[in-house]
């Protein structure tokens, strides 16, 4: 995954669904495509037409409100009908085979857990998935209704309090797509986004592996200091880091934290910078964020803690 630790940030394209990479966005983009071509022929027909009859070309007929007011209507939009909906079953069909992942929507964030049943590795606001293989994002949200749109991958699903909504994908290239929320969940929606990282089965399989041990260890002694930090000023009341904190799940899993290519959900770069900046006052930085602020860590020891976090990949 070293290649490709660059964020989405600023990244033309990275969240067009006129640029799909999955099966169900290319499905998507045909559709948009051949619905746009075809009623551009009819709105340029149309255009002609009235032209015709202003310009006194033609002459009124009672047969063309049956051609144009009924006729033509029922088949472009029964045309429509059909493709739309040979579209959606397309986009919908689950993999019993694929690998599930359940996303929650939080305030302003994304609680992701690997394959529930089985592997269960609960991680945050990154998604890495394998390419060419089919995967189904089981969306679920335990506040208000937030939604699920990766638009280079596949459609819109939203993420319903006491719902379970599945999303079947399959990526056809590797690379970040970037997603977002796109249902207003509170005063900091705009800042509810996410990366999907796509990597080659290989690739996926490896880390998959490395991925479920404990977080990387503290071992030289100034990173020791800053998981000490983070023990001793209570954050593991809301986060996990595997192997130093059983912590709640209020807030994002930082097991990998520095290992995401963006902190805040897809919103800054990650760096010991931003992390630093972020740990002092995240309402600064993400207004309404459920997370207090820690402005009062002495300067060495928000420097130990964010050194440390960056550290954990
Ligand atoms: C009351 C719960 C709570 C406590 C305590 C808390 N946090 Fe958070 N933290 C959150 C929430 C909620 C978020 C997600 C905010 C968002 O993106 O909307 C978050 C986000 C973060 C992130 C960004 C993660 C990412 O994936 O981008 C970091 C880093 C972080 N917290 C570090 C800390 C550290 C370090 C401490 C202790 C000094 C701490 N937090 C204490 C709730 C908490
Ligand atoms: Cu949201």
């Amino acid at each position: 995954m070293s290649a490709e630790v660059q964020s989405t940030l600023g990244q033309y394209g990275a969240q067009s669904a006129l640029a799909p990479e999955g099966v169900g966005a290319t499905a998507i983009n045909g559709l948009t495509i051949g619905m746009t071509l075809a009623f551009g022929v009819i709105f340029v027909l149309l255009v002609l037409f009235v032209w015709a009859v202003l310009a006194g070309r033609l002459a009124a007929k009672t047969w063309w409100i049956w051609a144009g007011g009924i006729v033509l209507p029922l088949v472009s939009v029964g045309i429509l009908i059909g493709f739309s909906t040979v579209t959606l079953q397309q986009i919908t069909r689950e993999d019993p085979k694929a690998l599930v992942i359940e996303v929650t929507g939080k305030q302003f964030w994304w609680d992701v857990v690997y394959d529930p049943e089985g592997w269960a590795l609960r991680d945050a606001n990154e998604i890495i998935i394998p390419k060419d293989r089919p995967v189904t994002f089981r969306l679920n949200s335990d506040n208000v209704i937030h939604s699920f749109w990766v638009p280079k991958l596949t459609g819109k699903m939203d993420m319903i309090p006491g719902r379970v909504n599945t999303l079947p994908a399959m990526a056809t290239e590797t690379g970040r797509f970037r997603g977002q929320c796109a249902e207003f969940c509170g005063l900091s929606h705009p800042k509810m986004a996410f990366e999907v990282l796509v990597v080659e089965p290989e690739e996926f399989d490896a880390w998959m592996q490395r991925a479920s041990g404990e977080a990387r260890d503290a071992a030289r002694s100034e990173l020791t200091r800053g998981r000490d930090v983070f023990v001793e000023a209570g954050c593991p009341a809301c986060h996990e880091i595997r192997g130093v904190a059983k912590g709640g799940d209020l807030g994002p899993d930082l097991s990998r934290v520095g290992g995401r290519a963006s902190l805040g959900a897809g919103m800054w770069p990650m760096n010991q910078g931003t992390l630093a900046g972020w740990i002092a006052d995240p309402q600064a930085m993400k207004p309404g964020a459920k997370m207090p602020a820690y402005n009062h860590l002495p300067g060495p020891d928000l420097r130990a803690l964010s050194a440390y976090l960056a550290s954990l990949k």
